[in-house]
């Protein structure tokens, strides 16, 4: 099994992954400022788990097929990444202290738990994870100029050979992974692909809220 064939055989769970009203008012400039500030905010704690998550899993990756270097890459990125969020959450007059939504604890607890699953898992969890932000992006392109630095952010060149170079490490730890890590390989891609949904989800409630 290849990364790309758990996207071509969950096509619908893929398609609620990373394609939402959400993303489509993103798009046409009409999401709520509220939605807007509230997916800012609790992204940036998901951020704060993705990086522990990150340096666990760079911790045990081996020397091949790039895995370290992409890890380590990626790690740098994100750690910018939290200071990027601090940035737009100042320009945006918000404050970064939200109370953690339940979704978004869900989904720090499911990183917490791919510390404990096999490493083709991991690995490819944390490839389904940035894949399916580029393709959530993508979807918001050509964004409204109000929210056009937030879709370039995920929809770079640079972001799209991560993503790329994510997938040959992916790739490379499951052709050498048993039935079992296979099996847990595709569990953890349904649980992520179900939190990506229920992410856009919280943050376009959040809209209609205020
Ligand atoms: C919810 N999924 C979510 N937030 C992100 N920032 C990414 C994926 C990509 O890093």
């Amino acid at each position: 099994m290849k990364t790309t064939d758990l996207i071509r055989e969950n096509p619908g769970t893929w398609q609620e992954a990373t394609r939402h009203p959400f993303l489509d008012a993103v798009r046409e400039g009409t999401i709520p400022a509220a939605a807007f500030d509230a997916w800012l905010a609790q992204d940036y704690l998901f951020a704060g788990d993705l990086l522990t998550f990150q340096s666990r899993l760079l911790a045990r990756a081996p020397r091949r097929d790039g895995a370290q270097a992409v890890l380590a890459g990626g790690l740098v990125a994100v750690e910018a990444e939290l200071g990027w969020f601090e940035e737009k959450a100042r320009e945006r007059s918000l404050t970064l202290d939200p109370r953690r939504h339940p979704t978004t604890a869900a989904y720090g607890d499911l990183l917490a738990e791919l510390g404990g699953v096999s490493y083709p898992a991991a690995m490819t969890a944390l490839w389904a994870i940035e894949r399916a932000y580029l393709e959530a992006w993508r979807s918001a392109a050509p964004s409204d100029p109000a929210y056009r630095e937030f879709v370039e952010h995920w929809t770079t060149l640079e972001f799209e050979e991560y993503v790329a170079g994510l997938g040959t490490a992916a790739d490379s730890a499951l052709a050498r992974a048993d039935g079992a890590e296979i099996e847990e390989s595709e569990r953890v891609f349904g649980e992520l692909a179900r939190l990506e949904r229920d992410f856009w989800e919280m943050s376009f409630s959040a809209g209609g809220e205020a």
